[in-house]
């Protein structure tokens, strides 16, 4: 019987970073603003590299610190809503240019809760015994689908990448449980990238704006009440406690959902690993950010158990207890 062993994190984010105060340059805003309603201070923002190129530096980064080949590889799975092109995949433009010649790999998009959704995935194809090694990855320009005339928006976003390399184990089992849902009804309450339907033979064509939209007060109220009920779930499914968790990894979103969180769960903010003050909202790529972010910094022991919890669109939500 096989399971999932996470033998690492790692991250890129791009070097150009935009403070509150180059934000206050463009749209009517301020870091007092901006930092008091999101707890965000800077962001990185891409110049010239797209999404498959960060998560290209992140893919090598994770085959070079396990010491394996690329052509070990045979999963890639890419979590994003900033793809380069709508086809290819993302995923299939980094197997390509890391020469992962014996992967499959595909793109998932579930938004902020992305990442989530793609480790679950991958953890059942090892389980399956057919597939070895899979690189996870999430990876985001954000920048690209922002107003950036829009200060309701334009502040909150940033850019970069994060991601996990898998391998097929009996011997240890990093995935212990988890709670993955969708609720479509309310998917107006988050969107982006609209493709409007303007063929010649159309009497009236689409006008859809494409950039991100979000209904603030929706959303907020949305995350609040369920990330709380799915960490439940998961503590549930695993007969444990909050008081057997190390740390709580939010996707990062704004700190007054984490706030909101950590008073209905009756726990410290402590308890979370909170980064977006340096990163803003990355979506799909905040997770794995902050986790490669406390493997660096020596947060995480082995044995540790954590949750990781996405929400975002779709809308989405999806938390996994993971044991170090
Ligand atoms: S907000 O609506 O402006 N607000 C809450 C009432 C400020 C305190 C706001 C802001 Br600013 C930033 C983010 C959110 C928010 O709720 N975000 C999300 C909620 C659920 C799922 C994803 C997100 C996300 O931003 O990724 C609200």
């Amino acid at each position: 019987m096989f399971c999932s062993k996470i033998i690492g994190f790692e991250s890129y984010t791009p070097e150009n970073i935009i403070t509150n105060d180059d934000l206050s340059n463009i749209v009517e805003t301020s870091d007092e603003w901006i930092y008091t309603r999101t707890g965000i201070s800077k962001r990185c923002l891409t110049t010239k590299e797209n999404t498959s190129d960060f998560a290209i530096n992140v893919s090598k980064k994770l085959i070079e610190n396990a010491n394996i080949s690329p052509k070990d590889i045979d999963l890639i799975i890419l979590a994003t809503i900033t793809p380069d092109y709508l086809t290819p995949s993302t995923a299939c433009i980094v197997q390509g240019a890391i020469g992962a010649t014996n992967a499959l790999a595909f793109d998932i998009n579930a938004a902020c809760s992305g990442f989530v959704y793609a480790l679950s995935t991958a953890d059942k194809f090892l389980k399956s015994g057919l597939y070895k090694n899979a690189l996870v990855i999430g990876a985001e320009t954000l920048s690209k689908t922002v107003d950036w005339s829009d200060r309701s928006t334009c502040v909150l976003f940033g850019d970069g990448s994060g991601g996990a390399l898998l391998t097929a184990s009996n011997q240890y089992n990093s995935i212990l449980a988890e709670d993955l849902k969708a609720d479509g009804v309310s998917w107006q309450a988050i969107t982006g990238g609209k493709l409007n339907n303007n063929n010649p033979f159309l009497k009236e064509k689409e006008e859809e704006a494409f950039y991100l939209q979000m209904d603030g007060r929706k959303v907020f109220n949305f995350a609040t009440k369920t990330v709380p009920k799915s960490i439940n779930n998961v503590l549930e499914k695993a007969n444990i406690t909050l008081d057997d968790i190390k740390y709580i990894v939010p996707h990062q979103a704004n700190s007054r959902i984490v706030e909101g969180v950590a008073k209905k769960l009756n726990i410290s903010l402590d308890k979370f690993y909170l980064n977006l003050e340096s990163y803003g909202n990355t979506s799909a790529a905040s997770i794995p950010i902050a986790l490669a972010e406390m493997t660096k910094n020596n947060l995480l022991k082995k044995g540790d158990k954590i949750i990781i919890t996405g929400f975002g669109a779709g809308l989405t939500w999806a938390s996994m207890l993971i044991q170090i």
